[in-house]
């Protein structure tokens, strides 16, 4: 079979909703989108971590910080799945790493926001663990087996997330009025960037459309993001937050809540490397991967020993 050939069974398998696996064809167009989708969402996953370890030590209860301390090392587990989906295009975790650590690949635009109370781990757990479940949801349905998979052990465990980040909200929307403003606060923080989660608008978004007929992506960006807010709004509504966003508005035709501008400008900032924490995420990345570099060595050295005591 020649190239075109191959191209055309391809792609008849995706539309008759087959999955694709490692060892099968594929163009190589596919591979590197995957791998930088992976990759990425992998970084996510371990960046991540950090801003809620921010908070590991100095949750408010012994409940609080054991739900948080399970939360922190979910997170830690999707990035391996993540990890070794992507090794399956053929790249090793190591040049992965290297790459996010060089600047070459990306993370979510939202672990560059400070977490400054607690209250903004409820909001991570409630928005942004939110977001991810509606983004990942979908991508449980991916063409590529090895991601698609993952997408399904980590949305079971997205699910408690979410919870957990509500339940924080809730309380302290039931608490006193500086908790209350707290809440409120936080909601205003993270509001806007958890809709930046999604990327940018299906018109701007240079990947979607290739995506979309490969299924890599089975729904838009922008598709994505309405399904957040129709959901979001109403749970915010439920505990007494106001949605930061004046030109809100439900429309009873479509049964959408329409939003106002998202600021863009700040996204592609962020993204390009100016949030208020990337220098920061990536300096400490840098400082324990290298701290790290031990336990890998070990690891290595004891392989290698297994297979000489083997081949004895
Ligand atoms: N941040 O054409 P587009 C979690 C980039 S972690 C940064 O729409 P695509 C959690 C995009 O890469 C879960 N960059 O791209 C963990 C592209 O740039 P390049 C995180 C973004 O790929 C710990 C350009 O913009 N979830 O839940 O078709 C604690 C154009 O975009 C962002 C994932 O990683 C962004 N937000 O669609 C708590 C989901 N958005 O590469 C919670 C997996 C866009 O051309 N990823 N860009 O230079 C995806 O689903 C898709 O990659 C996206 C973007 C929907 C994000």
């Amino acid at each position: 079979m020649n190239e075109d050939q191959r191209l055309i069974q391809f792609e008849a398998r995706i539309n008759a909703g087959e999955k694709i696996e490692p060892k099968d064809w594929m163009p190589e167009a596919y591979r590197k989108t995957l791998l930088r989708q992976i990759s990425q969402h992998a970084h996510s996953e371990v960046i991540g971590m950090q801003p809620e370890a921010n908070w590991a030590l100095r949750a408010p209860t012994l409940r609080a910080k054991k739900i948080l301390l399970a939360k922190i090392q979910d997170e830690g587990g999707h990035g391996l799945y993540l990890y070794s989906a992507a090794e399956t295009l053929g790249v090793d975790r190591a040049e992965m790493i290297e790459q996010l650590q060089q600047g070459k690949a990306k993370y979510s635009s939202i672990f560059n926001y400070p977490t400054l109370n607690w209250a903004d781990m409820g909001a991570i757990g409630w928005l942004v663990d939110g977001a991810a479940i509606v983004n990942q949801t979908m991508l449980a349905k991916c063409s590529y087996g090895p991601y698609a998979r993952a997408m399904l052990r980590i949305c079971k465990e997205e699910g408690f997330h979410q919870r957990q980040g509500y339940e924080i909200m809730a309380k302290m929307m039931a608490g006193n009025d500086a908790q209350k403003a707290m809440a409120q606060d936080a909601m205003n923080c993270w509001w806007w960037p958890s809709l930046m989660m999604f990327g940018p608008h299906d018109a701007d978004s240079p990947h979607t459309k290739e995506s979309m007929q490969w299924k890599i992506k089975v729904e838009s960006n922008d598709k994505l993001r309405q399904r957040f807010i129709n959901r979001t709004v109403e749970q915010a509504y439920h505990i007494g937050l106001t949605v930061p966003d004046p030109k809100l508005k439900y429309n009873k035709e479509t049964m959408n809540w329409e939003i106002g501008p998202i600021n863009w400008d700040e996204f592609w900032n962020v993204v390009k490397g100016n949030g208020p924490c990337n220098h920061k995420r990536m300096a400490h990345h840098i400082k324990y991967h290298n701290k790290g570099q031990w336990v890998r060595d070990a690891a290595i050295a004891f392989a290698q020993n297994e297979t000489f005591v083997t081949a004895l």
